[in-house]
């Protein structure tokens, strides 16, 4: 009877209130019944019950002229109602709450799965029946029931939808997962809401909630942002779309991580000066007929195949992007790590030059 209550209450467009954003989830209207529902149930009982006591103060203040009345024990049929309204009224909150939050640990099955990480301080989205293209941005279709299935690169961060409302914890060293049906296309704030460091405050991004049709057509264009890119601007669009799968591991400024900078990498690559856990140097294993053809070639093999030659001093613990990666991302890559100092200063920031905006948006996505 209470959902009842709550779908016919909460059906209308959605709209901002005063407390909370526009509802843009089918989930969001049961949510805010919950809130609504203990946030009155509250006030009602606030006002009631201070209500009564300053009347009864004022009622029955101590007055020199009166006596003092003989002490009560008990009442029994008031205490049986103070006990068993208000039990009545918790077992109330107790469902709503319960319903709605088995409902919500629940995904359907078939649901559209998106992989989401979180590192330090960024989201990114990969979709796996898409090609595993990834993103920075979450691209989710209306009216179908998507889940994401998170994990973290480093530490505990959570994962916070505010119009769907759904939040969850994104935990190092297990997936944890949450599921939503978007019912309003448009665009939303997605935030980090578990403190997670200094750069907390900036691990945001959106989501577009977009029709079936737009949303392949953004499939499409991720898909092939890299293969319809001019050469000039390959650099950039590593720097922006690529690097934040690396930056866990490979700084800019210099600084090493678990890998080595890649501030000075194309330096002592172009040298050949890197040396091996097996006591080679990369000029030895460097020529035709040798290990690797140029020192291109040595770049573009570590990416693929990692395991390959592993650096003095470090662990073997990069990753493979075979499968991950296309040729164009990964030359991509290739031209950002020969061009570093002129594309990013020792900040991390960009100051290499910055393409031009695309002369028409066909996608129909706001962006
Ligand atoms: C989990 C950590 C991690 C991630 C993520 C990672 N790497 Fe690495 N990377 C390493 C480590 C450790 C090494 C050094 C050991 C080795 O040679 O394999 C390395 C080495 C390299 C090297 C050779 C460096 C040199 O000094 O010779 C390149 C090039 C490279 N990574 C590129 C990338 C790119 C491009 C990405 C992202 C698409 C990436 N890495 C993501 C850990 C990582
Ligand atoms: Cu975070």
């Amino acid at each position: 009877m209470i959902s009842a209550l709550a779908t016919n209450m909460f059906a209308q467009a959605p709209q901002r209130s005063f407390w909370m954003p526009i509802e843009a989830s089918k989930f969001a209207r049961e949510m805010d019944f919950v809130f609504y529902f203990i946030t009155w149930l509250s006030v009602f009982f606030f006002v009631l019950i201070v209500g009564i006591m300053i009347f009864f103060m004022v009622r029955y203040r101590r007055r020199s002229h009166i006596a003092n009345v003989p002490c009560f024990t008990h009442n029994t049929p008031l205490e049986l109602t103070w006990t068993i309204i208000p039990l009545i009224m918790v077992i109330a909150i107790f469902y709503v709450g319960m319903k709605g939050y088995v409902k919500l640990r629940q995904p359907p099955i078939g649901a559209y799965t998106v992989n989401v990480t979180g590192a330090k301080w960024q989201w990114s989205f990969s979709y796996p029946d898409n090609e595993g293209i990834t993103d920075d941005f979450l691209y989710v279709p209306v009216d179908r029931p998507v889940r994401l299935v998170m994990k973290s690169d480093d530490v505990l961060h959570s994962m916070f939808i505010p119009v769907f409302r759904v939040k969850q914890d994104v935990v190092p060293g297990r997936y944890t997962d949450l599921w939503f049906e978007a019912t309003e296309p448009g665009e939303y704030d997605v935030i980090c809401a578990e403190y997670c460091g200094t750069g907390h405050s900036t691990m945001t991004t959106r989501v577009f909630v977009l029709s079936e049709e737009d949303f392949e057509l953004k499939m499409a264009e991720i898909r092939l942002r890299f293969e319809k890119a001019p050469d000039q601007d390959l650099p950039w669009m590593a720097f922006t779309y690529l690097y934040s799968r690396c930056m866990s591991c490979h700084s800019l400024d210099g600084t090493d991580g678990i890998g080595p900078s890649w501030r000075g990498l194309w330096d002592r690559t172009k040298k050949g000066e890197t040396v091996f856990t097996d006591g080679s140097t990369l000029s030895e294993l460097t020529g035709a007929g040798k290990m690797f053809a140029t020192p291109e070639d040595y770049l573009y093999r570590s990416i693929l195949y990692p395991q390959e030659k592993i650096r003095e001093n470090y662990p073997g613990s990069m990753p493979t992007f075979k499968g991950l990666l296309r040729e164009r991302q990964i030359d991509a890559i290739v031209h950002l790590l020969k061009g570093l100092d002129d594309y990013v200063d020792a900040n991390g920031t960009w100051i290499g030059p910055v393409p031009e905006p695309p002369a028409e948006n066909t996608d129909g996505a706001k962006e």
